[in-house]
């Protein structure tokens, strides 16, 4: 039985520094964590031992050596398991997994070619200590086992509590209010590591499940008067420009702005969207922000369609498709009798659409199936664009008019892929593979959507209908930064340009209508909704919003992203520092903020925060449920 040997060395002390070291490894090399002080380095190089020994040091209660060892064992396994999903999908989304995106693993399944890019040779020395520890906890039992009298375990369970308490404490100095504010997931996650953020994710989680029961009407009211305070209901000069028209709207995927008007390898990337620039007929924007948070392509629907905001965590696509809605194709059908459809050659259940959908008032998702795809006719994701626009057409031509339709479209989709063939421009030339054949692609779909115009004035349908393009969210992530300086030629991607990346193009082209400019003040996807049901020529005065009709000049004047920064006419708020927007020159910094100096972004930034509760708490309370839109 239990023999005296000298135990100095157990498993559980030795599992946690090793298991430390990894996880370290992760947060320092792998994750792109932003380390601006050395309390900051400090607090990442500590938490993860603290981590590892709190759960490691739970096997000290089984009486049974093989349970400690097999406790151990199972906690390396299951640990790294966590640690390696969360790395796979932190290269792809620079982010944290939250709960609610657990839920919708069968979208990742579909990443398809994209999970290989995310998948490294080098990453195998992540489970060399989950190598040792197996060993260790087979051959070394004996020895590395302890048997601790109940006093002993308790210490032991008070010192890893205290470090965990400690831990927090130097958090909090770092990063008050932590907990409470918790918008940025990678604050917390530097500060209380990974393990900590997902238990912490679970509460919210389960928190804001129990939201929706206590939701009462009232707090509609309250949002009303909000809503009510901060738009006129001033009529555009534009105001049922394209009234009776087909809506034909293309969701065009990871459509930056930096791409129009601009060249590589001294070709043009984007010809056709260049000539709708100059076009008479169109309005093109060149300072329309997508708002797009952890939902991606759904959560700009979300904002175009509702101009509520996303969620600040998960997909409102995932979580809240059974909520109650006021969208925009429920609204055109409602007041003026559009049929509506979706076109899109992706799985149905992506982003739980076929579900949202039905929600949002679409009469038809053309998903998929209804796509003839084939090995030539497909590439990265799916179906290319030219063929999906191509094979829409019948269906187009069948639809009921006034339609209004989506295309959302596929082929410029990370990682980027694209046959010989269909490449008119050569890829670009950097350390980043991703960014080089961006342009390719891009312009793949520049010629996707030149041709879908085309076959629209065969089909006898171009004239009657007016058509939006709008980017869905960034294609080129922050890890892509200094190849990104290299094609912009700048010495370094600054939070400032970053933010400014964050532009993508929105056009509308009214055939016929002659008024077309190009517009420069600062819009954002939620503006989408209010700006189109004026040009289509629908009041909707009942309805509750965030967005601005763009063409009217008694608007907000602020685009809010959903992670807490904006951009103003005049200014450009990201990670506590308050720009200048056109400069770019700092005008305030956090680390230089006191009492003393004016902030100008910070009246700003609180009308932001409240904004951005309000819309959460119609989403998390379901709250449209009380609400009466149509009268
Ligand atoms: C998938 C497509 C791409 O159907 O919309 O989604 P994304 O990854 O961009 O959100
Ligand atoms: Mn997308």
């Amino acid at each position: 039985m239990h023999n005296n040997n000298i135990k100095n060395n157990p498993l559980f002390v030795l599992g946690s520094i090793l298991f430390g070291i990894k996880t370290y490894i992760i947060y320092r090399f792998l994750f792109d964590i932003e380390l601006d002080n050395f309390m900051q380095e400090l607090i990442l190089l500590i938490n993860p031992f603290v981590s590892s020994f709190l759960f490691f040091s739970l096997s000290v209660w089984y009486k049974k050596h093989s349970q400690q060892m097999k406790f151990i064992r199972y906690s390396s396994l299951i640990g790294t398991i966590i640690l390696y999903i969360n790395l796979v999908f932190y290269r792809s989304f620079t982010d944290f997994i939250t709960i609610p995106q657990l839920f919708q693993l069968d979208n990742m399944g579909d990443l398809g070619s994209s999970i290989f890019s995310l998948i490294r040779l080098y990453d195998l020395i992540l489970i060399v200590d989950v190598v040792v520890i197996w060993y260790l906890s087979g051959k070394k039992q004996h020895t590395m086992s302890v048997d601790y009298s109940k006093r002993k375990k308790r210490m032991t369970l008070a010192l890893s509590l205290l470090l965990l308490i400690g831990n927090f404490i130097l958090a909090e100095i770092e990063r008050p209010q932590l907990f409470t504010r918790a918008f940025d997931r990678e604050y917390l996650v530097k500060n209380i590591g990974l393990f900590n953020y997902h238990i912490y994710d679970l509460a919210l989680n389960t928190k804001v499940k129990t939201q929706r029961v206590f939701a009462d009407d009232n707090q509609l009211t309250e949002i009303k008067e909000y809503v009510n305070n901060k738009q006129s209901d001033v009529q555009s000069e534009l105001f049922g420009l394209a009234k009776g028209k087909n809506l034909i709207f293309i969701s065009a995927e990871s459509l930056q702005n930096f791409v129009i008007n601009n060249k590589v390898n001294g070709k043009e990337i984007t010809p056709f969207l260049n000539s709708l620039v100059e076009d008479e007929d169109t309005f093109y924007f060149n300072n329309f922000y997508h708002q797009a948070m952890q939902g991606k392509t759904s959560d700009s629907e979300f904002l175009a369609e509702n101009s509520l905001y996303p969620l600040p965590r998960g997909a409102a696509f995932f979580t809240h498709s059974q909520n109650e809605y006021n969208a925009l194709p429920e609204i055109l059908k409602e007041k003026a009798n559009y049929s509506s459809a979706v076109f899109h050659a992706n799985n149905k259940s992506f982003w739980n659409r076929d579900e949202m959908y039905k929600s949002l008032g679409y009469d038809r998702y053309y998903g998929e199936q209804a796509f003839q795809i084939t090995e030539e006719n497909s590439i990265g994701w799916g179906l290319k664009d030219k063929p999906f626009f191509e094979q829409s057409i019948k269906y187009l031509q069948s639809k009921s008019q006034p339609f209004y339709t989506k295309f959302i479209t596929l082929t410029n989709h990370f990682p980027y892929e694209l046959n010989e063939e269909d490449r008119s421009i050569e890829p670009y030339d950097s350390n980043s593979q991703t960014l080089n054949n961006y342009f390719p692609t891009v312009r793949y779909t520049d010629e996707a959507i030149e041709q879908f115009f085309a076959q629209l004035k065969d089909a006898g349908l171009y004239e009657n209908s007016i058509i939006v393009i709008m980017g869905d969210h960034y294609g080129i992530s922050e890890n892509h930064n200094k190849a990104m300086s290299q094609y912009l030629g700048k010495d370094q991607i600054t939070p400032y340009d970053h933010v400014q990346l964050q532009r993508v193009p929105l056009f509308i082209h009214v055939p016929g209508s002659g008024k077309g400019e190009v517009i420069s003040r600062v819009a954002g996807q939620i503006d989408i909704k209010p700006t189109l049901l004026s040009l289509m020529g629908i009041k909707n005065e009942r309805d509750i919003y965030f967005g601005n009709n763009l063409f009217i000049n008694d608007r907000k004047g602020f685009v809010a992203l959903r992670n807490g920064d904006f951009i103003s006419e005049n200014y450009l708020y990201t990670e506590g520092v308050c720009y200048d927007r056109q400069s770019g020159e700092t005008i305030v910094d956090k680390n230089d903020l006191d009492n003393e100096t004016e902030n100008p972004c910070g009246p700003i930034q609180e009308k932001i925060l409240k904004e951005l509760s309000y819309s959460d708490e119609i989403v998390y309370g379901d709250l449209f449920r009380y609400a009466n839109f149509m009268k």
